[in-house]
């Protein structure tokens, strides 16, 4: 049995679709995060249910890509049942979907989410009455708390099975166009379709783009069309033209346009029902949303409200990070040297000895203790402000400066989920139907600090720059916006010129966080993600590392693998103020930025004892740099080339070597330019 989720955008589809499954897709306060369908399945009533998770969409008239695999999916594919689900809050808006997809199936189920803030706002809604004129079963839900999803499910099952019948309600499109629907649905009969003719009818006079083109090209859908007639005739392009011609002269023959009086009528009757159905039980308290995006969304207040939030998100970050890594260092570093007496009392090898605990464990050992606390902490407060909805605030104000830059539309969509992980980010530009526009949005993702790069970066600057972390890590985060901001600007007036696209993000209204959620997806996605990342990447990686500097074996380690990229790098790094060793570590950070502390401290020689704790190990290092070289490797660090996921993923979406390089050439060119100006500036300003 197979369900499908349908809905408006940011209603809680995913929510839902992870309550059934275990799943845990995207969820965020902000509308467009699911672009992609996800399958799932759970067990009920035994039997296997596989659900279906879908883009939102306004219409099954739908245009833009994310859109059409939403209508693509409950059109063609036909599940067995669908589940419209509808932000109770904003009945009347989205009854409209609502309606279509009755028009389209009977085996529909509604839930109605967001409950809990109906009951808030002093709203009551009369379910039973609603069910009975939409004709399908409608079951009141709080997705995030699982209220009645156990309810939902029976109903589900009940539709599937028939055991619960539905008589779906029709829109009533008046006389003139039911008279061209009749007439309409008679032309398809002779043509030979058999089916849905009064939805082909509506459709056709709707004009509907989807139906338009598959009548020009003669393919309609099969799921409209019932197997043949008993002399198996097929269905002619001639006669499909000919009716669409039909359908084109009746629709303009009406005053107004046939298309305009089937809209307003649907649109009338969902504003009707909305009204019959929601009841106001008490005078709602004023808008805490409306209030609250005076300043958030104020033209001036919104920088320093942004400013704020980031300086004191990075605050807690810093603060807590430090006690963190304390007592992780302390304890690694004790289950480090057991292991080194283990191996020692066992008489392993030298080089087993050496390899094992001074390049894969001592290297792990410091992405876990010096990267773990920053990282954890920054994601929690991360998914904290996309599950309130600050996160589309911070998009909204961008896209003012962005319209301003060159760049429009959904481009701040995908900057937006770049700022969780540029890979999202990437995956996410298929919403843009525009290839010049999508291209522009893949090119600019990775400049956008992700939240992994920002918590690497923290444990980095904790080390270099005790007590200033927080000035020199807000520095660093509105560098990288700017570049990304000049990034855009450049790139839209030189390579990807093209024709402005309009697209609002809406905004949705703050929302208490989801604990449970947030919890969950920090510590098992992120957390779990980069502890596995630490051990499939950083331990593996910490060995080769040591292993190319220890080859040939007794070697100085100017004369080792590393010595030797670190005196052919040395050059390059000079305009940049960073040595050959400086490079060479970042080098071996691509696989997992993570890593770029353990591999600064190989590259640096200074993993050979481990008499000190990697804390001190660094603290070494800290005090060899000047602030000011330290300074231009952050930066350098911030901005030089994404994540080698991040190029596997933007090839898998360009399949273009040109673009792939271009890609990874404007990070690195602008990392290299601000590094030089950083530098250079900073020694003509007399700092050394
Ligand atoms: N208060 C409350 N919040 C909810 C409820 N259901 C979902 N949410 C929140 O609403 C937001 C949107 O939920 P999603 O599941 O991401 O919505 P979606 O429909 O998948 O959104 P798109 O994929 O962007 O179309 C999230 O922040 C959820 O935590 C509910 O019943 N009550
Ligand atoms: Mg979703």
């Amino acid at each position: 049995m197979t369900v499908a989720l349908a809905g408006n955008p940011n209603v809680g589809k995913s929510t839902l679709f992870n309550a059934l499954t275990g799943r845990s897709q995207h969820t965020g306060n902000w509308p467009g995060k699911t672009v992609e369908r996800a399958t799932g399945e759970f067990r009920t009533h035994d039997r296997t249910v596989h659900i279906v998770d879908l883009p939102g969409t306004y219409s099954l008239a739908a245009q833009s890509p994310e859109e059409i695999i939403a209508r693509d999916y409950i059109v063609e594919e036909q599940p067995d049942v669908i589940i419209t689900i509808v932000d109770a809050t904003h009945l009347e808006r989205n009854l409209n979907l609502a309606l279509q997809v009755l028009e389209l199936t009977d085996r529909v189920v509604m839930a109605l989410n967001f409950m809990d803030e109906v009951r808030r706002d002093g709203l009551r809604i009369d379910t039973e009455a609603l069910a009975d004129a939409l004709g399908v079963p409608v079951i009141p839900i709080v997705a995030t708390r699982r209220e009645g999803v156990e309810a939902l499910v029976t109903a589900v099952v009940e539709v599937a099975d028939g055991s619960r019948a539905t008589i779906p309600l029709s829109v009533d499109y008046g006389l003139t166009v039911d008279r061209h629907a009749v007439t309409i649905e008679e032309s398809l009969r002779q043509a030979g379709l058999r089916g849905r003719t009064r939805y082909l009818a509506i459709k056709l006079l709707e004009d509907d783009p989807e139906m338009a083109a598959a009548f020009k090209t003669g393919l309609v859908p099969s799921s409209y069309v019932e197997s043949g007639d008993a002399q198996g005739q097929e269905v002619s392009a001639e006669d499909l033209h000919a009716v669409l011609a039909d359908a084109i002269r009746l629709r303009e023959s009406t005053h107004p346009d046939a298309k305009v009086e089937i809209v307003r009528r649907r649109y009338e009757l969902a504003d009707d029902l909305a009204h019959d159905v929601v009841h106001r039980e008490r005078h709602k308290e004023g808008d805490f949303t409306e209030r609250l995006d005076r300043i958030v969304t104020h033209k001036v207040w919104a920088w320093p409200t942004m400013l704020v939030v980031l300086g004191g998100m990075i605050w807690v970050t810093v603060s807590s990070a430090e006690i963190g890594e304390e007592w992780l260092s302390v304890a690694l570093l004790w289950f480090v040297e057991r292991v080194g007496q283990l191996l020692a009392y066992a008489d392993a090898p030298w080089w087993v000895q050496d390899s094992l605990v001074e390049g894969v464990l001592f290297g792990t050992a410091t992405v876990i203790a010096v990267m773990l606390p920053p990282m954890v902490i920054l994601f929690t407060l991360f998914n904290l402000l996309q599950d309130i909805g600050f996160v589309p605030r911070v998009a909204f104000n961008l896209d003012r400066i962005m319209r301003a830059l060159g760049s429009q539309g959904k481009h701040i969509l995908v900057l937006t989920m770049s700022l969780g992980c540029t890979v999202t980010g990437v995956l996410s530009s298929r919403v843009i139907e525009n290839e010049k526009d999508r291209l522009l949005a893949i090119i600019t993702s990775p400049l956008v600090v992700c939240s992994g790069r920002l918590g690497a970066a923290t444990g980095l600057a904790i080390v270099l720059f005790p007590g200033r972390a927080v000035p020199v890590m807000l520095s660093l985060v509105l560098l990288s916006l700017a570049m990304t901001l000049l990034a855009t600007f450049v790139l839209s007036r030189t390579v990807f010129r093209r024709e402005p696209s309009g697209f609002v993000m809406e905004l949705p209204p703050y929302r208490m966080p989801q604990w449970r959620t947030v919890i969950r997806r920090t510590l098992i996605d992120q957390v779990g993600h980069v502890l596995g990342r630490a051990v499939l990447f950083a331990a593996p990686a910490s060995g080769i590392i040591w292993a190319l500097g220890h080859i040939p074996v007794g070697a100085a380690l100017e004369a080792t693998a590393i010595g030797r990229l670190v005196a052919w790098l040395g050059p390059l790094g000079v305009p940049l103020g960073l040595t050959g060793e400086m490079l060479t570590a970042l080098l071996f950070t691509l696989p997992a930025k993570e890593i770029v502390v353990p591999s600064l401290a190989i590259t640096h020689g200074l993993q050979s004892t481990l008499a000190e704790t990697s804390q001190t190990a660094l603290a070494g290092i800290a005090q060899s740099w000047s602030p000011l070289v330290s300074y231009a490797f952050m930066v350098f660090f911030m901005l030089y080339l994404p994540c080698l996921v991040t190029m596997w993923a933007i090839w898998k979406e360009t399949r273009s070597i040109r673009w792939l390089a271009m890609s990874l050439a404007v990070p690195l060119a602008v990392a290299t330019a601000v590094t030089v100006l950083v530098y250079q500036g900073g020694r003509l300003l007399g700092f050394s």
